[in-house]
């Protein structure tokens, strides 16, 4: 089977209309929610009349059952815009949603997901803490079964989480220590835990340099108490259910960088064709037309490795080498792209009110959320063999 579904006629439609929307909803928005630092629930409902949450969830649970390159190719361009909402959209997807689809029972998934596939509730991912980052198996919170309760009560907290403390978050999915394994390895286990739940404090964090209109929170499990039918997947299984779910995950945030590396792309192209230096456009100047071309090569070899991983993900073949390889690169292309469009911007390119000055910002984030650079040069390596 070849990639000639890449350019499909659904698929050319899909991108025509999320770019129409993010140029007419999202951009006349971007600047001033950045500014605030402000998440938006009302540009979150119409992104969720739009289609956007739920995406790769099928009908029968409310979602939209698209298959997932055109979920990716949703995140590339509201990236290519904005990367405070296409941060929403990815990680509550990717992230908030899938988990319970892919490992929830059937109960569980009537239950939650029908509210996470119209733009008016969000899902956390509960994976990183204080002391647990990069080594994601470090995980201080724990869960204690109370036998006369017949609940499990978990205690600790988590930081950096997407979409966890707005006023429409549902819930999170919380990586608990439930006790040891044989070799003295932490037994980890998976807990849905509902917003409001007593004992569980979330808390919005504020002063980041990037994706400044999403949501990312604190949260803190004082004794929440937590049901045993709200375990996701079995018991001891919640490395490998966040672990693949960053597999996924890695994805969308190729396709945040692959968008914002287009973004800044055009926005290098139109202000190099109109600013005018010793006598005719600085786009005709040779260094300026060879950092264009630069830019331009290095997007379309991102897109060829982030559309091949979906590819190979979409064909059930083993994607997780590929996958890491396009979140690194995308990551390390539109850090690249945003700054020679700056750079191209010159003393225009610091100024906030120049969409490329955001990009710039957000750019950094790609590089460090979801796995660091070296974190996916740490998986890469174990994949081809080190
Ligand atoms: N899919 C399924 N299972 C996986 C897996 C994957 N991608 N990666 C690891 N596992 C399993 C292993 O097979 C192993 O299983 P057993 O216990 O049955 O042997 C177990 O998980 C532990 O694996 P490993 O020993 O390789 O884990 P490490 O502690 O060495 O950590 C890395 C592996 C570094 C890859 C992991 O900690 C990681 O991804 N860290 C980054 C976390 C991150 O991205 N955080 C950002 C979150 S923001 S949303």
């Amino acid at each position: 089977m070849g990639y000639e579904y890449f350019d499909s006629d659904e698929l050319k439609l899909l991108r025509e209309s999320v770019r129409n929307f993010a140029k007419a909803e999202i951009a006349p928005l971007a600047h001033d929610l950045d500014e605030k630092e402000q998440f938006s629930i009302p540009l979150t409902a119409k992104m969720g009349e739009m289609g956007f949450f739920g995406t790769v969830v099928p009908t029968k649970y409310g979602g939209q059952g698209m298959d997932y390159l055109s979920y990716i190719v949703v995140v590339e361009e509201l990236a290519r815009i904005d990367g405070s909402q296409a941060a929403t959209i990815a990680a509550h997807n990717s992230l908030g949603a899938a988990p319970l689809y892919y490992y929830g029972n059937d109960d569980q998934k009537k239950k939650y997901l029908p509210s996470l596939c119209d733009g008016r509730g969000l899902w956390g991912f509960g994976l990183t803490e204080p002391e647990a980052g990069s080594d994601a198996q470090a995980s201080k919170t724990n869960a204690v079964w109370n036998e006369s309760k017949k609940k499990w009560i978990l205690n600790g907290s988590k930081i950096w989480i997407t979409n966890s403390a707005s006023e429409i978050t549902k819930g999170i999915t919380v990586q608990a220590v439930t006790g040891r394994k044989s070799d003295g390895r932490p037994e980890l286990s998976c807990f849905i835990v509902e917003a409001g739940a007593p004992g569980l404090t979330a808390r919005a964090m504020k002063g980041k340099m990037m994706w400044r209109a999403s949501n990312t929170g604190e949260l803190y499990f004082d004794n929440v108490e937590v049901a045993p039918e709200n375990m996701l997947g079995e018991k001891g299984q919640g490395f490998k259910i966040m672990m693949e779910t960053l597999d996924n995950g890695r994805l969308s945030i190729g396709a945040m960088g692959l968008g914002l590396a287009k973004g800044a792309l055009e926005l290098t192209v139109k202000y190099a064709n109109e600013r005018k230096t010793f006598g005719q456009s600085i786009s005709k100047h040779q260094v300026v037309a060879f950092k264009i071309a630069e830019m331009a090569m290095r997007i379309e070899a991102a897109e060829g490795l982030l559309y091949k991983a979906c590819w190979l993900k979409q064909t059930n073949r083993p994607f997780s080498k590929v996958a890491a390889m396009a979140k690194l690169y995308c990551s390390e292309v539109a850090e690249y792209c945003a700054r020679e469009g700056q750079q191209t911007f010159g003393g225009y390119g610091l100024m906030k009110e120049y969409p490329i000055e955001r990009h710039y910002r957000d750019a950094a984030l790609l590089r460090i959320g979801e796995g660091t650079s070296e974190i996916q040069r740490l998986v890469i390596s174990r994949l081809v063999g080190c």
